[in-house]
């Protein structure tokens, strides 16, 4: 553990030893497990304490040089350097760097393009998509009309032609790429087209891939996407939180509307300092290499549980995800389980749903593998294999109580060999 996380907890453990002793844990699960969810990340030390600072002591509504409170020319200046990095990580002229999360990037963004009513063309969660994306529960599914277009049952991809199809026939507004559990490139360009064809607005939400389009590991989504939003904590390695990027004028300045005070109060000052910091690391020469690791480690994780048997929807992998289905190994073992016996060994996974699949998502018949935290700590292709090992062991033995306390031990061992980022 870095010098400054030391002290943060002893300064914490002695004016208040309950809280300290509950992140101490959280700081020991992160040291001593393998991370591989695919939406997770461990970010530095210096983005972590940025957090943490003066910063979270103020209002500051509004926009850089246009605020509602008085006292805010250090946080204009802040929100102003993460503005400016996220434009140049990403190649484009406006972000907005305010979102709390990316279900809020995407609120704004639905605000500024569409009214209530209007219809979307989007992949529902249970193909791949998000639940921002149009499930029935969420802002998007209750206010806006919702058509679905899905990946071929065949090879489990996007079918461009029959996107095109549907977009023809029911005329959407807007058409959204990007998702959750989707291991393939996407083709903007194509995207873009259709909607050009249908006369709809593009958004494209990167959540998942926005360090590997940082790094130019995955096509970017400019200069097709009106807009892209996205989280800053999976692949780009930020703190948690949303922000929405545009190269058109018009929708950049209803987005800005949208945010606040459309959707938002208070923006979380501390947090867009987290970020600004984590876009000066994106820009930084070492983050195309490290994006590319985490490429290759995803198609050395896939090779290795392929080799081992698994059934990888889709086939495999282009970016820093895969989804398994579990019936090809084993038609009883379910996503559920699975999560359960892979955390007991240090494993840390989460169950995810297959297109079509059969099972409930609290169940499933899948996991999702991500490799973002694991190539964060140093781990290269010949530590896939070694994951792929532990990952078969345990699920081979059924979650077997003596298999899964010698694989946590051996875990344990290895992690420290792999120490998180200080
Ligand atoms: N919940 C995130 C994920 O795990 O993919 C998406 O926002």
């Amino acid at each position: 553990m870095d010098q400054i996380s030391t002290d943060v907890l002893s300064h914490l453990g002695a004016r208040d030893p309950e809280a300290a002793r509950i992140l101490a844990g959280e700081a020991e699960r992160q040291e001593t497990t393998l991370e591989l969810i695919a939406s997770e990340n461990h970010v530095s030390s210096t983005v972590m304490h940025s957090v943490g600072t003066w910063m979270t002591n103020k209002y500051a509504e509004g926009y850089p040089g246009k605020r509602y409170y008085g006292g805010c020319v250090w946080h204009d200046a802040i929100e102003d350097l993460a503005r400016d990095r996220a434009k140049k990580l990403f190649g484009c002229n406006f972000a907005n760097v305010q979102p709390h999360c990316g279900a809020n990037a995407n609120i704004a963004a639905f605000m500024a393009l569409l009214k209530p009513g209007d219809t979307v063309l989007s992949l529902p969660i249970k193909s791949g998509g998000h639940l921002s994306h149009g499930l029935k529960p969420n802002f998007s599914g209750t206010f806006y009309n919702i058509v679905d277009y899905d990946l071929d049952p065949e090879t489990e991809l996007l079918d461009y032609d029959a996107i095109r199809a549907i977009a023809r026939e029911c005329k959407p507004q807007l058409i959204i790429c990007g998702f959750s559990a989707y291991s393939r490139t996407i083709d903007f360009a194509a995207f873009r087209s259709i909607a050009d064809e249908v006369g709809a607005y593009l958004m494209a939400d990167i959540a998942h891939i926005a360090g590997l389009v940082a790094a130019g590991v995955h096509p970017s989504p400019f200069p097709h996407a009106h807009v892209v939003t996205t989280t800053t904590h999976k692949t780009l390695r930020g703190p948690r939180g949303g922000l929405v990027l545009s190269d058109d004028e018009e929708i950049a300045k209803k987005i800005d509307r949208k945010v606040f005070p459309g959707s938002q109060g208070g923006p979380l000052m501390h947090a867009i300092t987290g970020k600004a910091v984590a876009f000066g690391e994106a820009l930084e020469p070492g983050f195309k290499d490290y994006q590319q690791q985490v490429v290759d480690n995803a198609r050395a994780l896939a090779a290795a549980l392929v080799e081992k048997g698994y059934r990888l929807c889709s086939g495999g992998t282009d970016n820093h995800l895969m989804l398994v289905d579990l019936r090809g190994r084993d038609a009883e073992l379910t996503g559920a389980d699975a999560e359960g016996w892979l955390e007991s060994a240090g494993m840390i996974v989460n169950k995810n749903g297959i297109p079509n699949d059969p099972r409930p998502p609290m169940v499933t018949s899948g996991l999702r593998l991500g490799t973002p935290a694991l190539t964060t700590r140093g781990l290269k292709e010949a530590e896939m294999v070694k994951v792929a090992d532990w990952l078969d062991r345990v699920m081979t033995s059924k979650g077997d109580e003596a298999t899964c306390t010698a694989v946590r031990e051996e875990i344990r061992s290895f992690c420290a060999d792999f120490p998180l980022p200080h």
